[in-house]
């Protein structure tokens, strides 16, 4: 065998090794409410070699990359057989997305991909790109995906190459080997970051919905929906009300989207969103909270202002920079909560928090009073309580 062959296999296998073994440690102090990670739990070099090069020096002598990966990002997040897995959206350098598993032992390192990445089943309309799956094990005892599948707009006119419409794809798994394709969800408008409630909801299947005029805009779409639906495998979105609405001068003020499906505590269901506003340097996508109640999953009982998460550092560059996005986190027996969140359309981290920290920032963070004024009485009022408490120490 060629030793430049041999050289670089090394080099390469090692540096992979070493990539995919790295301990991964807090960041401290942090802010109480949860903890991000000094490395990404994911990134496009994660990806196994097997899938990149063709090892065989007889067809690749100079052991050259043959399929380039530029993105590891908005994973779906379980608890499944004891490991923490994730359903990891993964582009290449020709821009399309596709589906693959990663598991690790722990949740913050040593994440390995499977053998094989997931080859999804088409319905009778192919799909052209699909990513951002949303995992919820469902109480009927299946394991579901929903995802975007993007498709050219089949209205544009001849010249217009880049007019898509956005829909969602519905898939279940026992074992995250074999996936049952169902019908796509049907709906009035475009619809993504569609996510399936874990429970029944008066015998219904419950989605929270994205209603979208456009591909990119959410128009006269108000916010997060709420649909029930009678038939998972011919889901329909129908009575569709809006449950967490966009705002002027807010976070959310052009669009926002749920992220996983909310963890059940005892307080109320804890939901993780991304919300997006525009500005000079383009679309600014940041994480925010909220709760529902537990007899009502569609009622708001808990809004703290501002953002949750906004992209720090490395985080806020990237394929599209100024974004942080999150369709996936585990809630472990313990109370810890893993949120796993992507930066910038190109890596995926880790941050972690416990059903305690995150539902006592939901129902004590102040709510957003949506005027300079509002924010100054809520910073006074704790300086005011914060001035008392200390002159009686
Ligand atoms: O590029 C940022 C995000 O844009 C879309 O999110 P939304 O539907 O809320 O606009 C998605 O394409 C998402 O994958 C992407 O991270």
């Amino acid at each position: 065998m060629d030793a430049l062959y041999t050289e670089r296999l090394k080099k390469i296998t090692d540096n992979y090794e070493q990539l995919v073994t790295q301990r991964n440690t807090i960041i401290e102090p942090g802010n109480g409410i949860f903890s991000r990670f000094q490395y990404p739990v994911l990134t496009a070099a994660h990806v196994p070699l097997m899938w990149r090069y063709d090892l065989n020096p007889a067809t690749n002598p100079l052991l050259l990359e043959r399929i380039g990966m530029n993105a590891t990002f908005n994973s779906g997040a379980i608890k499944h057989n004891g490991k923490y897995l994730l359903v990891v959206r993964v582009e290449g350098y020709d821009r399309k997305s596709f589906f693959a598993v990663a598991e690790s032992p722990n949740g913050i390192d040593n994440f390995r991909f499977r053998d094989f990445p997931v080859l999804m089943p088409e319905t009778a309309d192919p799909d052209t790109n699909v990513y951002d799956m949303r995992l919820t094990r469902h109480e009927d005892g299946w394991i579901y995906g929903t995802f975007c599948t993007e498709r050219k707009d089949p209205n544009a006119p001849k010249h217009d190459l880049s007019s898509a419409v956005a829909a969602t794809g519905i898939a279940r798994t026992r074992d995250f080997e074999t996936w049952e394709r169902l019908p796509d969800l049907k709906s009035d408008s475009q619809q993504r970051n569609v996510v399936l409630h874990p429970e029944f909801v008066n015998g219904k299947y419950a989605l929270y919905t994205r209603p979208q005029d456009s591909f990119i805009d959410a128009g006269s779409g108000g916010g997060i929906g709420w649909a029930l639906i009678d038939d998972i495998t011919r889901a329909e979105t129908r009575n569709e009300i809006i449950i967490d609405h966009r705002y002027y001068h807010t976070i959310k003020e052009l669009k926002n989207g749920e992220g996983p499906h909310p963890i059940k505590t005892p307080k109320g269901w804890l939901h993780l969103a991304h919300g997006v506003r525009g500005c000079a340097a383009g679309l600014r996508y940041v994480l925010y909270m909220y709760m529902t109640a537990l007899d009502d999953p569609s009622r708001v009982i808990a809004k703290p202002g501002g953002y949750f998460m906004a992209p720090e550092g490395e985080e806020r560059v990237g394929d599209v920079s100024n974004v942080l996005f999150s369709n996936g986190w585990i809630a472990d027996e313990d109370g810890t909560v893993y949120i796993y969140y992507a930066s910038s359309d190109t890596r995926l981290h880790v941050a972690v928090s416990s059903i305690e920290r995150l539902t006592d920032y939901c129902f004590n963070t102040p709510p957003d009073g949506f005027q300079s004024i509002t924010s100054v009485q809520a910073i006074n009022e704790l300086i005011r309580k914060n001035k008392e408490y200390l002159s009686k120490k």
